[in-house]
């Protein structure tokens, strides 16, 4: 084992292995990890899942920054150990037995978490087990590619297991910003005004007397990297770009917001669109997760900082990041979630939040979690954060899902996760709809007109009249009829004949 990165001389004694450091977790414990799409424990998972396979009969709840990878939430849940999980997951495991009622799971807004640790919400934090690249002096933790909710979990925990990760570079070391605020009623603002500013500390402070074990690994992260942006994403980011850069040249937006783009092939393809786009200089980045696309932007010379909670990059992205450090770690700053997602900064900085639907309604309301309302997907994650305070706000989706067989744009979402009064823009590979100056019955309309697939436009029109014509109100609906849409979906799995059978002449357009 390196004992260099342990620079608390009292830290160096309590090393040992993985499995005498996982007897610590017993049935029942309540563990919380570090992690954030990045950044997440190696060995200690591993054992508990062992621990299983040799036929112990054990529970866990399992509390993490966001998602982790495969070498968490995958072999825990096939492990069959886990009790609950919070908050945000994406492992293909962990999700099918959330949705078979095995695994507890309850989604939060990322932004809150860390409060609700700190005032017990969530149970006593009986251990953490956190991935560092070094322990200071004075004994405390450099975290490593995340931070996530690391601060408060290191804070509340009775015993804390690190994870020395000998895979990620001690040069780390400075890029991180850790602030924990005061809880109500004493919270002061939090004084960020810009991007870059650094208003904390470059580790998290930790009382070495309650680390019990210290574990070394050499294990990498293993990221889900986005895929290559496709027509579909590539035609959505543009749509986006050139309403931003309208609207700053008609002097509606001033130039300089920062952008925040969330999860998913669309969000990544909004990064890539600015690196052709010579308009977009000088960018600020304040978002949640930031990819090897940031780091593309940052060699074009394109960025003025770029500010996250965890770096998630692809095996070539993180061997650049590693081999040139230096210069990244001056435009970087890796901040606590309860920071990159607070509401009040998100605001402050009037950040320009771009984030994806599963699907949208004619009205405006976003499900961004639940196919066909009851499965889980994912999690709201941050975008709820973003979406809610953005100066604009952003909601993008493909047109249809399902190789065409489902409509992304429906009469009512099955799940609502965004409503209408935080989207602003809704844009899908068809056009972009700036909701902002229309009442609801604008937004149908234009909605299901430029944005709506034209296999589904006539579908949707017929709806939206009938509703209007039989219902009326403010926001016309056949609540029978909206859910029909998506029972019908379920019922024959293609919406596609459907739609094409309404395609014909509406006499009454009111
Ligand atoms: O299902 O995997 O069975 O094929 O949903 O769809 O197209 O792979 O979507 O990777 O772009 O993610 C909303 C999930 C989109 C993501 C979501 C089915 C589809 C497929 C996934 P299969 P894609 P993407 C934080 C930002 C919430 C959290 C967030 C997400 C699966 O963006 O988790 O935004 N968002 N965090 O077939 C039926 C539809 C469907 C559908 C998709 N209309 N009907 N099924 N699917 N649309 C902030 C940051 O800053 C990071």
């Amino acid at each position: 084992m390196k004992k260099d990165r342990i620079r608390c001389e009292s830290l160096r004694g309590k090393m040992m292995d993985p499995a005498e450091a996982a007897a610590h977790i017993q049935d029942g414990t309540n563990l919380f990890i570090s992690g954030f799409t990045a950044g997440y424990p190696k060995m200690i998972p591993q054992q508990l899942a062992e621990r299983a396979r040799a036929g112990e009969r054990f529970k866990i709840n399992l509390y993490a920054g966001a998602s982790t990878g495969d070498c968490v939430d995958g072999i825990l849940a096939r492990a069959g150990v886990v009790a609950w999980r919070r908050p945000y997951m994406s492992d293909r495991v962990m999700r099918e037995r959330i949705n078979r009622g095995e695994i507890a799971f309850k989604d939060d807004h990322l932004s809150r978490l860390s409060a609700q640790v700190r005032a017990g919400d969530w149970g006593r934090v009986d251990v953490a087990v956190v991935e560092a690249v070094a322990v200071t002096e004075k004994g405390h933790l450099v975290p490593s590619t995340s931070v996530g909710n690391t601060p408060t979990y290191v804070k509340m925990a009775d015993k804390i297991i690190i994870e020395m990760s000998n895979a990620e570079p001690p040069g780390l070391e400075g890029i991180h910003d850790i602030f924990i605020p005061e809880d109500p009623p004493y919270r002061m603002p939090i004084p960020i005004y810009r991007t870059s500013d650094r208003i904390g500390k470059p580790y998290i402070e930790m009382d070495p007397s309650r680390v019990v074990a210290v574990v070394s690994h050499e294990e990498q992260d293993r990221c889900a990297v986005f895929p290559e942006p496709d027509d579909t994403s590539r035609r959505i980011a543009e749509l986006i770009l050139d309403f931003v850069r309208h609207e700053i040249q008609r002097e509606r937006l001033p130039p300089g917001l920062p952008w925040q783009s969330g999860v998913g092939g669309v969000a990544n393809a909004v990064l890539t669109g600015f690196m052709d786009d010579d308009f977009y200089h000088d960018l600020d980045i304040y978002s949640e997760v930031l990819q090897d696309a940031v780091l593309d932007l940052i060699d074009m010379g394109k960025v003025r900082a770029a500010s996250g909670s965890a770096m998630t990059l692809s095996e070539r992205g993180r061997a650049r990041f590693h081999k040139e450090l230096y210069r990244y770690r001056e435009k970087v700053v890796l901040r606590p979630v309860e920071i990159s997602n607070a509401p009040e900064v998100i605001r402050r900085l009037g950040v320009l939040a771009i984030n994806t639907a599963i699907e949208v309604d004619i009205y405006g309301q976003v499900n961004s979690t639940h196919v066909m309302g009851s499965q889980l997907m994912n999690g709201i994650g941050g975008s709820g954060d973003f979406e809610r305070n953005g100066a604009v706000s952003f909601i993008v989706t493909p047109s249809t899902a399902k190789d065409g067989k489902i409509s992304s744009i429906v009469p009512m979402v099955s799940h609502v996760d965004h409503s209408e009064h935080s989207v602003d823009v809704v844009v899908t590979e068809q056009g972009l709809v700036d909701t902002r100056p229309l009442a609801p019955r604008q937004v149908a309309e234009a909605v299901i007109e430029k944005c709506a697939h034209p296999d589904y436009r006539d579908l949707l029109w017929d709806y939206y009249r009938r509703a209007v014509r039989e219902r009326g109100g403010h926001e016309p609906h056949l609540l029978g009829e909206a859910f029909a849409f998506h029972e019908r979906f379920m019922a024959t799995g293609d919406m596609k004949e459907e739609a094409a059978e309404s395609r014909r002449p509406i006499a009454d357009s009111s």
